[in-house]
């Protein structure tokens, strides 16, 4: 069975609360329902989780990548920042797809760079709780082999 976490970061646990011309009215319990009945649907293991720190993210993305799960991650502002989760995501091999419900292109400039995206095997942006799916859609084949079967 394939397998496949779903990490979000920082102020993710906001969504639905605030902000919603930005993130839409989707809660984040909403978007894991969505993906869950896919997941269910293709007989994959989903794993879906949030953190606001940083250490906690790096090792889920170690569990996921040792184990052989696929990541689709958004990770919020650590996108733009974070060397620690770019080198956890080569360091444990993890199969991963950068995803954002905004169109951070369309947004401040420092939005523009991510430390992540090098290293994942494509990125997703800008179609709301749709770019959960849709990264969902573009990461599941790319498990075929050993890797990413639980
Ligand atoms: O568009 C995305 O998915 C982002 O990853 C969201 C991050 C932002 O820092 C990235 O540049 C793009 C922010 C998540 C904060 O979410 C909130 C939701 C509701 C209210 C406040 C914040």
């Amino acid at each position: 069975m394939s397998a496949i976490f779903v990490l979000n970061g920082p102020n993710l646990n906001l969504l639905g609360r605030r902000e919603p011309a930005i993130y839409g009215a989707d809660t984040l319990d909403d978007i894991e329902a969505l993906l869950r009945a896919r997941a269910d649907a293709e007989g994959v293991a989903l794993t879906f989780r949030q953190s606001n720190v940083e250490g906690e993210l790096v090792g889920w993305i170690h569990e996921a990548g040792l184990s052989g799960a696929g990541v689709l991650i958004n990770a919020g502002a650590y996108s733009h920042t974070s060397i620690a989760l770019r080198d956890a995501i080569t360091g444990s091999g993890a199969t991963s797809v950068e995803i954002h419900l905004s169109n951070v292109y369309a947004r401040e400039d420092f939005r523009h760079k991510s430390t992540i995206a090098p290293v994942c095997r494509g990125v997703i942006c800008g179609f709301g709780k749709a770019s959960y799916l849709l990264g969902f859609e573009a990461l599941l084949p790319l498990l075929g082999g050993a890797a990413g079967k639980a």
